[in-house]
This record gives C-alpha cells, sequence and structure tokens, in this order.
C-alpha cells in the first residue's frame, strides 16, 4: 500500500519553508526572498514519489518537471508552505496565522524548520503561541546547515537512531569539538513539541539539499497508508493564476526596500491564455499614494522594470511568450481591511479580539 497524506511545512519567519518547498518539488513553486514574511498564504506543492500502475490522468495545469523515481516505494506528499509565526499586528498578519495554524491542524506529519545557526528553538507550539499540543508528529529539521563550516559540523549526529528521541540526538561525547549545535543539544531542552517529543531532528540545507533526503525518508516513514490523493504528475491543487500573481508579487518584494514590500498585494484581473503572447492584465496595489509614486518610479521605470522581470519568471512558468500589462492603484489602508483581503485572496482573518 503507498503512502499518502498532509506535510505541513512551519517554524518563523525566514527560516526557509517556501524555499524547501521548491527543492522538494523541484521547481521555484513558493515565492521566496531574504526578507522576512513573504509567504502571506498556505501554498501548496505536491510530491510523488514511486510509480503506481495504473496513475490517474493529470488534473493539474502545472505538471511535474522531474521525473518521477521508480526506485522508491510509492508515496505522495501534499506539502503545505506556510507563513512564518508571528504575534499578529493587522489583519493581514492575522490573515496568515490562521493559514499557517489551519496548516498545521490539517497535517498529518509536521516539520518544524528552524535556522541551525540560530540557537534553541522553542518547541513549536511555544513559537506558534499554542497551549494545546499538536495532533501530528513533529520533525524538527535545523536548516541553513551550508551556512556552518564544515570542521564544526563535526559534533552533530544528523540521523539518529530510529525510536530516539530528540533528547538522544546530540552528540554524547564530550571529548568531541563543542560545535554550534549546542543549537542540537541546547534544543532537546527545549521540550517536546508532541507528547513524546519530537519525532525526529535533522540538519538539512534547503538551498543545497543536504540532509534533505534522509529527512524525506523519515517523514515519509509516518504518513498513514493511503492511496494517492491527486494524480501522479500534479504538482500544485492551486491555479497557474495564483502562481502568476505570486511571481509579481515576489518581483516586486526582490525590488523595492524596507516597509514598501509589505504594503503590496498583486492581482491578476484578466489572464488570455488562448492569445499568443498569452496576455496578462494585473495590478500591484498600495496603501498610499506616496507608495504608488515610488512604485512607479520616474517616468514609470521602475513598475517597467518590476513588470520585465515578473514576466520573463511567468514565461518560464507557462513555457509561453507571455504579454503582461501591469499597473499599480491605491486601496488605502488593504491590509486592515478583512473585504480587500478576501479579495486579493487571503483568508478573512478572525474577528479582533482587542
Ligand atoms: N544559506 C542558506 N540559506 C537558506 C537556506 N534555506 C533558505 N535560505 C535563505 O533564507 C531566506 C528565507 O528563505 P525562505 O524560503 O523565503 O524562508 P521562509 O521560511 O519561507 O520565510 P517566510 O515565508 O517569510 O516565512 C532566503 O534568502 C533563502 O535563500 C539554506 O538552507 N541555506
Ligand atoms: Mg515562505
Amino acid at each position: 500500500m503507498p503512502r499518502a497524506g498532509i506535510v505541513t511545512l512551519a517554524g518563523k519567519p525566514n527560516a526557509g519553508k517556501s524555499t524547501l518547498l521548491n527543492r522538494l518539488i523541484g521547481q521555484r513553486l513558493s515565492i521566496t526572498s531574504p526578507k522576512p514574511q513573504s509567504t502571506r498564504d498556505r501554498v501548496v506543492g505536491i510530491l510523488t514519489r514511486g510509480q503506481l500502475d495504473d496513475p490517474a490522468d493529470s488534473s493539474s495545469a502545472l505538471t511535474a518537471d522531474r521525473a518521477i523515481d521508480q526506485a522508491v516505494e510509492p508515496s505522495q506528499l501534499i506539502l503545505f508552505d506556510t507563513p512564518g509565526l508571528i504575534e499578529p499586528r493587522d489583519d493581514l498578519q492575522r490573515s496568515m496565522r490562521t493559514a499557517a495554524l489551519m496548516a498545521l491542524a490539517d497535517a498529518d506529519v509536521i516539520v518544524y524548520l528552524a535556522d541551525a545557526t540560530a540557537g534553541t528553538p522553542p518547541s513549536l507550539e511555544l513559537a506558534a503561541g499554542l497551549n494545546t499540543r499538536l495532533r501530528a508528529p513533529v520533525i524538527l529539521a535545523l536548516n541553513k546547515i551550508d551556512t556552518v563550516p564544515a570542521h564544526r559540523r563535526a559534533a552533530f549526529d544528523p540521523s539518529p537512531p530510529p525510536d530516539s528521541d530528540f533528547a538522544t540526538a546530540a552528540d554524547p561525547d564530550p571529548s568531541r569539538e563543542p560545535s554550534i549545535p549546542t543549537s542540537v543539544e541546547r534544543a532537546s531542552n527545549a521540550g517536546p513539541a508532541t507528547g513524546s517529543g519530537y519525532a525526529g531532528s535533522f540538519l538539512i540545507s534547503a538551498v543545497t539539499g543536504e540532509g534533505v533526503e534522509a529527512m524525506l525518508d523519515a517523514v515519509t516513514a509516518l504518513l498513514p497508508e493511503s492511496p494517492f490523493l491527486y494524480p501522479a504528475d500534479d504538482v500544485s491543487t492551486q491555479s497557474v493564476r495564483f502562481f502568476v500573481t505570486e511571481l509579481i508579487r515576489e518581483t516586486a518584494f526582490e525590488q523595492l526596500d524596507q516597509e514598501l514590500p509589505y504594503s503590496l498585494a498583486a492581482q491578476v484581473e484578466e489572464f488570455r491564455e488562448d492569445r499568443s503572447p498569452v496576455y496578462i492584465r494585473a495590478f500591484i496595489y498600495v496603501e498610499r499614494d506616496s507608495q504608488q509614486g515610488i512604485l512607479v518610479g520616474h517616468k514609470g521605470s521602475r513598475i517597467r522594470e518590476i513588470g520585465r522581470a515578473a514576466r520573463i519568471k511567468i514565461e518560464q512558468l507557462i513555457d509561453a511568450p507571455v504579454y503582461l500589462d501591469l499597473r499599480v492603484k491605491v486601496l488605502p489602508n488593504w491590509r486592515r481591511d478583512p473585504d480587500a483581503l478576501r479579495r486579493f485572496g487571503y483568508l478573512a482573518p478572525p474577528a479582533h479580539r482587542g
């Protein structure tokens, strides 16, 4: 029997969740940025390993670039990338938090990403501000291990023996050179993420791929036995339009500084795939007139450059030439307006608690 289920990637902003999703899927699906809080919504990626005898036809507009690995036991991971866990300060952030918490509640397995060099990660419940325990088993992935010099990694044991809980994952040999983890060792005192501790812990690099395969095997082993939930070459449950919107936002994130990236949202108004080049009309919304001026730039130079760079990314995604008509509009204080959030496809946040 194959295994299949929902695997939620969670953690603080900038931990590398979206980078990991993209590596697992083998495609740049979820937007990434050195700036925190780049992911605003749950992003779904489907990873199918091994092949069933009778695969269903693909139903997704986006299909897998990678070959399906025949050598492994068939499994299908429905990966949920989530917004970084923060204490929300406006409706947008409340909506982001709700999306993350819902994805945690839906999970069959949770991968809790933390920066390996940032010291002890608190338990996921603490990081998420939850006062109830998570139902699903939690695997801790200490990410960005590529930034730790090789000689300082010697004392890590990235593959704890099966059934050991996280407290045994640290190298017990005190004669070895003390090294960063101390992050691993200290994490063992951070308190269990589930009743019996982490279901596993791994040192990984979402950028180089180090440790990712071993982590993936451990995650898969925790999934329930189940038929595939989607056709084997589906890559996402979300629409091409959604990913186009995200690519526009990612490009604006790249090209703008300071607070401006947080004040903008993108929306695709028209998407004509029956034309060549594919015609896309989209808007970037900002909160104030002054922001509109910055985004448009001198004689429209900045918005033109964002449009040009976004178009190239969209062409790679849909594998067709694109004409992108991109404009800027002001929607005052949209981050604090539940109707505007819904319009941009974000979850309506729950009622204010003061
Ligand atoms: N060196 C190194 N950098 C990484 C690694 N994983 C992610 N990064 C970088 O860390 C930054 C944040 O990565 P993201 O994947 O956007 O992080 P995220 O957790 O999705 O962040 P939010 O969506 O804001 O919560 C980017 O600049 C990535 O290139 C890694 O394994 N090694
Ligand atoms: Mg992200």
